[in-house]
C-alpha cells in the first residue's frame, strides 16, 4: 500500500498534524490534547476542493521517468511558485491530504505542490539505492538525486501550467536529504530549501551508526522496510512481543543475514562490507560534497530527534564555512523526528509551555518560504533560532555554537557517585568506580517490552523516557550533583572525557547527561479550570524525573581513528573523548545534574562483543564476553563532562 502521508510530512507539518516520515503511527504523547468526550465535537463544514491533481511521469536526462503528482490551487489568481517534495516513501493518491485547514497558511500565500517518488520506488522507473552518493563528476552522463531534482525542476517550469518560474524544495529526513542534494547541481529556478532533519553522515551520527557503533534495531528494520519490495514500505514481522528478546536471540550480527535477509538487502550487505570509515562511506556522507549555500537554506533540527539529530547541524556547520552571504540558517526546537509537524507543546510527559511546532510553522517557515518564493517582505531570518529547554523559550544567536558569554566548565565525576565543578583530590588506582558489562544481559535503551520502531509509538519518544528505569542496574553508574542553587544554562557543544579501562579488548562507552527534576510530595489534584475543556489533560507527575538532555556512544576501537580501529590494551586507563553533540538547556534551580555511564544500549546499538575482532559483523558467539569496566575519578585521571556554560 502506498503511504502518502510520509512524503507530505512537511506539508502536514504546516498543516498542524503530527506526521512522521517513517511511521504512519502517530506518537500519542505528541498529539494535540484531545477534547473531553462529554460534548460531541461539531462536524467541520465541508470545504470546497482546493487543489486539482495531475499525474506525470517526469523524464530525467538518462531517460528514466519519475512518478510525480502535481497539485494546483483551483482559485489561483496569478502564476504561483512550485513547492517540490521528493522521497522514497510514496506519493498521495488524491488531493484529500491537502484538504486540511492547517494548509490554509500556505494556501493563502499560494503554491503549486509537486510530490515525487525517488528512482526505483513505487511507480518511478530506475533502481532504488538508499541515499546513493553523487555521481562521478567525470561522468557527464551520471545521474543522482541532484540531477533528478534539477531535471524535474526544468520540466516543472516548462510544463506545469500557472507556475511563476520559482521553485522551493522542502522535506523531512530522507525528503530533506533529497532537498539538500539539490544544492549540488541547483537549477536556476530553485530559490529556497527547507531541510528538516536531513541526515549528513550515516557513519558518524545519523540513522545507521553513531561514532561507528551500529544502530542495530533501526538499521535492521529500515532496510527490511525499504528493500523488501519496490511497491511498499514493508513492515518487518518480528514474531516477538519484545525487540529486546528478538535481537538477543539473534545472537551474533552475522545471523541477521543468515536467518532473515539471505544476501537480498543491498544496504545490509554494505553495512557488513564497510565496518570502518572508508572512501565508500565518505562518499555517502552529503557533507563530503557540500561546498556553499548558493541557495537560501533553513536547517531544522529537534533536540530529541531519534534518527537524524546530527544531520542538520552537520549540514549547517559545513555550509557555514563559506556563508558570507548569510544564506544558511539554523532552527532547533524541542522535537523528536518530525515533531515540528506536531503542536509541539509536549514530548512524552515533558511540557514546553507553548505550541512550539505551531510557532515554527507560523512564525518561521511559512514567512521564510513566502519571502523567497513570493517576495514578501519579512524580518531578517536570524542566524540561529533556538528553543532553550528548561526555561522553555525561543532565543536567537548570531552563530551556533555560540561563543559570547560561554565558558567551558568541567563537571567532574567524584567519589560517592557525586558530580562537582571541583576537581578530584584523590590520587591512585583506588579512585575508581567499576561495573561488569555483560553482552548476554545488555542495558535496554527503552523500557521493555520494546515495540517495533517504525510502527510502534515508543521509538518516537524514547529519548525523553525517565532514565530511572535503568539507574538502579549494577551496570549503569549514576553520578549526580546536589540540588542546584541557581539556574545553569548550557549552550553549545558538550564533550565527556572518560578515563577508563576494560578487562576486555574492545568496549562501548555510553554517556548520558540527565536533568533530574526536584523531589517532593505529590501535588494536590488541580482545581477545576475555567477553560477545563482545553486543559483537560492533567500535568504529568515529574517529581524525580530523569530527563536525558544529551547522550552518545563511542565504540572504543575507534577512539583514535574511525578508519583504523585498534584493540584496547586490557586494564590500561585510556582517555576517551565522547562527543555529546550540542544543546541549549537550562538546569533549573533545585534540579540536579546527573551523568550515567554504561557500556550497552540495546538494541538501539548492537552489542560490542568486548573481545576485539576485525569486524563485529563477523563476530562469533564466543567473542561476546563479559568485561569489568573501570571509570577513574582521580587527580591524574579526572573523568569529567565539559559543559559550555552560558552566563545569564
Ligand atoms: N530517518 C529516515 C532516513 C533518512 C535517510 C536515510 C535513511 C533513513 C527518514 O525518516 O526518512
Amino acid at each position: 500500500m502506498r503511504q502518502a502521508a510520509p512524503l507530505l510530512a512537511p506539508l502536514l507539518a504546516l498543516a498542524c498534524a503530527s506526521a512522521n516520515p517513517t511511521s504512519s503511527a502517530k506518537p500519542a504523547e505528541n498529539s494535540p490534547t484531545p477534547a473531553r468526550a462529554d460534548k460531541p465535537a461539531p462536524e467541520p463544514a465541508p470545504r470546497p476542493p482546493a487543489f486539482t491533481m495531475t499525474k506525470a511521469m517526469v523524464p530525467m536526462r538518462d531517460g528514466v521517468k519519475l512518478e510525480t503528482v502535481i497539485f494546483s490551487p483551483v482559485d489561483a489568481k496569478k502564476p504561483l511558485p512550485v513547492l517540490f517534495l521528493r522521497s522514497p516513501y510514496g506519493i498521495p493518491e488524491d488531493a484529500s491530504v491537502l484538504e486540511n485547514p492547517g494548509v490554509d497558511a500556505l494556501r493563502a500565500d499560494g503554491y503549486i505542490i509537486a510530490a515525487q517518488n525517488c528512482r526505483g520506488r513505487f511507480g518511478s522507473e530506475g533502481t532504488f539505492v538508499i541515499s546513493p552518493p553523487p555521481h562521478d563528476p567525470a561522468d557527464p552522463r551520471g545521474v543522482d538525486d541532484a540531477t533528478d531534482a534539477h531535471d524535474s525542476i526544468e520540466w516543472f517550469v516548462k510544463n506545469v501550467p500557472g507556475n511563476n518560474g520559482r521553485v522551493g524544495m522542502m522535506g523531512t529526513s530522507y525528503g530533506a536529504w533529497t532537498a539538500t542534494m539539490a544544492l549540488l547541481e541547483p537549477h536556476p529556478a530553485l530559490r529556497v530549501i527547507v531541510e528538516e532533519a536531513s541526515p549528513a553522515d550515516e557513519f558518524t551520527g545519523d540513522d545507521f551508526r553513531h561514532n561507528g557503533a551500529f544502530r542495530l534495531a533501526y538499521g535492521f528494520e529500515y532496510v527490511a522496510r525499504m528493500e523488501t519490495s519496490k511497491e511498499a514500505n514493508t513492515v518487518f514481522s518480528y514474531g516477538r512481543s519484545d525487540l529486546y528478546d528478538f535481537f538477543l536471540d539473534l545472537g551474533p550480527l552475522a545471523n541477521a543475514d543468515a536467518r532473515h535477509f539471505h544476501g537480498k538487502m543491498p544496504t545490509w550487505n554494505d553495512f557488513v562490507a564497510h565496518p570502518n570509515l572508508d572512501a565508500f562511506l565518505e562518499r555517502r556522507a552529503i557533507v563530503s560534497h557540500l561546498r556553499k549555500a548558493t541557495i537560501p537554506i533553513l536547517n531544522v533540527a529537534g533536540w530529541w530527534d531519534q534518527e537524524d539529530f546530527y544531520g542538520p547541524f552537520g549540514i549547517y556547520a559545513t555550509l557555514e564555512k563559506s556563508d558570507a552571504a548569510r544564506k544558511n540558517h539554523l532552527v532547533v526546537g524541542p522535537w523528536n523526528h518530525g515533531g515540528w509537524g506536531s503542536p509541539g507543546r509536549k514530548l512524552g510527559p515533558v511540557d514546553f509551555g507553548s505550541d512550539t511546532g505551531v510557532h515554527y510553522r507560523d512564525k518561521i517557515v511559512v514567512p521564510w518560504l513566502a519571502h523567497w518564493l513570493h517576495d514578501k517582505p519579512t524580518e531578517d531570518q536570524p542566524e540561529a533560532t533556538i528553543f532553550e529547554t528548561g526555561t522553555n523559550r525561543w532565543r536567537t544567536f548570531d552563530r551556533w555554537p555560540p561563543e559570547a558569554g560561554v565558558t567551558k566548565k568541567k563537571l567532574y565525576l567524584r567519589a560517592g557517585r557525586a558530580l562537582s565543578f571541583e576537581p578530584p583530590t584523590e590520587t591512585g588506582r583506588g579512585a575508581v568506580d567499576s561495573y561488569v558489562s555483560d553482552p548476554q544481559n545488555p542495558v535496554p535503551f527503552v523500557s521493555r517490552p520494546i515495540q517495533p520502531l517504525l510502527t510502534g509509538s515508543q521509538w518516537q519518544t524514547w529519548m525523553v523516557q525517565d532514565q530511572r528505569f535503568v539507574d538502579h542496574r549494577p551496570d549503569v553508574l549514576s553520578f549526580s550533583t546536589g540540588p542546584l542553587d541557581a539556574d545553569l544554562t548550557v549552550a553549545g557543544d558538550i564533550v565527556a572525557e572518560l578515563f577508563a579501562s576494560t578487562s576486555g579488548t574492545d568496549s562501548d562507552w555510553i554517556v548520558k547527561l540527565i536533568d533530574v527534576y526536584p523531589e517532593g510530595d505529590p501535588k494536590p489534584p488541580p482545581e477545576a479550570q475555567a477553560d477545563g475543556e482545553k486543559n483537560a489533560e492533567p500535568a504529568a507527575d515529574m517529581r524525580g524525573y530523569q530527563l536525558m538532555v544529551a547522550s552518545r556512544v563511542l565504540r572504543g576501537r575507534f577512539r583514535d581513528s574511525f578508519a583504523k580501529p585498534a584493540p584496547i590494551p586490557p586494564g590500561k586507563v585510556l582517555r576517551y573523548a565522547i562527543d555529546l553533540e550540542t544543546r541549549a538547556h537550562t538546569f533549573r534551580k533545585g534540579h540536579r545534574i546527573m551523568v550515567q555511564v554504561q557500556s550497552t544500549w540495546f538494541p538501539v546499538i548492537d552489542r560490542n562483543p568486548q573481545r576485539y575482532v576485525d569486524s563485529i559483523f563477523a563476530a562469533k558467539e564466543s567473542d561476546y564476553v563479559a568485561a569489568t569496566q573501570t571509570i577513574a575519578r582521580s587527580r591524574e585521571a579526572p573523568s569529567a563532562i565539559v559543559l559550555p556554560v552560558l552566563s545569564p
